[in-house]
Formats: C-alpha cells, structure tokens, sequence
C-alpha cells in the first residue's frame, strides 16, 4: 500500500487558509492547475511509497516511538513559495526546528521499518495547495498571492499514518484519496484512543 506520514491542521485554520488562497483561482491559468482539496491539506512528513503489508507491525511501533520522542509544538501556516513552475505552495512559521526534528525521526523510523523512504532531500516544511498539470502556468503570481498571508497558530499535536489510494477512473481532476491507518499523540506513548 501506498503510505505517507503527515500532521493535519485543524478545521479553523484549513478554513483560513482556504479564504487565503481563494483569490488565486482567478488569476491567469488558475484552471490549467491540478489544485488541492482543503479537506486534504497536511504537511507530509515523510514518503513512504509502496509499502508491504507485512511491514506495518514495526512501521507502526517505529512511528509511535518517533511521536513520543517529540513534544507537541506550535506552527503558523505563512507566505506562499514554489518549486519551479511545479508546485505552488504554502510554509509554515513557528516551531519549525521541532516539525523538522521530527519528520527525520519519522523517515529514520520508517527506514529501519524497511521503507524505502527518500533520504535525499532534507525536509522542507510545505503544504501543496496547487500542481501545474502539463498545461505551463507561472506560477510566481501565486507565491506573490500569499507573500503577506500569516495565518492563525495551532498546535502539531499528533502524527498519522496515511494510505493513499491514486485515481483509478482516469477522469480529468480525479484526486488521491487519503485514509489515516495510524495516529499518535506527540509526547506521549501510545495510540490516540477512538476518536480522539
Ligand atoms: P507534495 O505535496 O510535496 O507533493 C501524498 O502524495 C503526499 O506525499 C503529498 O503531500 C506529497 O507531497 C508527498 N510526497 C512526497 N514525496 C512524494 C513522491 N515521491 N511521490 C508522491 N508523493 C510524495
């Protein structure tokens, strides 16, 4: 199964951010952009990919001691960034050394787990809200969009485990469809109980 490890915001700050990023969609070439669904952001801490089955026992344990070796910290969603004309973006402000700490113990976790997490590219705090979709768009309008956005702060208090099911329909604007299999509370051991 297809797996990443992430941490959601909450409701009020998605619904803020969302209220951020409306404008954009009518800038030029906003509907050549393959864009995120706000009931989906999240920051993606590690990337596991294709996973088997049978790694899911210590995967879980490996990811529950990466929780617990990390407290729960405060982040800001803030300004907007791009990688390329690719992905446009938004960053976080706050905490960001302790998220940072703990997406490398997530991805060291995961490692030993026997994922095949990429350990090329350090972690860069950012939430995806657009993908250029082969139509070119410049993106640098967007970023600059978001230049001055600083949104409310929340607290990380959790890290998921999240299945990722890609379209199968092959309809233009189908989306991912995210399941969280496992969640942790930061700080502490143990699982986050029943809807908790
Ligand atoms: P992205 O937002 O930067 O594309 C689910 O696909 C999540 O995993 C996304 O948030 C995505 O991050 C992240 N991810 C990181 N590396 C990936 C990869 N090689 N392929 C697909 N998704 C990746």
């Amino acid at each position: 199964m297809r797996l990443f490890a992430a941490v959601n915001p909450p409701p009020e700050v998605v619904a803020e951010l969302a209220a951020a990023v409306a404008p954009l969609h009518s800038l030029p070439g906003a509907a050549h952009l393959r864009w995120t669904a706000p009931d989906t952001w999240h920051f993606t801490l590690a990337f596991l990919g294709e996973v088997d089955e049978a790694l899911l026992p210590e995967l879980t344990e490996r990811l529950a001691r990466a929780a617990h070796r990390h407290p729960p910290h405060e982040l800001r969603f803030a300004r907007g960034g791009r990688f390329g004309d690719r992905v446009l973006w938004v960053g976080a402000d706050g905490e960001r050394t302790v998220l940072r700490d703990l997406a490398r113990s997530t991805a060291a976790g995961a490692r030993r787990a026997g994922a095949a997490v990429d350990s090329t590219h350090d972690f860069h705090a950012h939430l995806t809200l657009a993908r250029a979709s082969g139509h070119p768009v410049r993106l640098r309008p967007y970023a600059e969009g978001l230049a001055d956005f600083v949104g409310m702060p929340w607290t990380v208090d959790r890290l998921e485990l999240v299945r990722s099911r890609l379209p199968v329909s092959g309809l233009p604007g189908e989306r991912p469809r995210y399941e969280t299999v496992g969640a942790w509370e930061l700080g502490r051991s143990g699982v986050v109980p029943d809807g908790g």
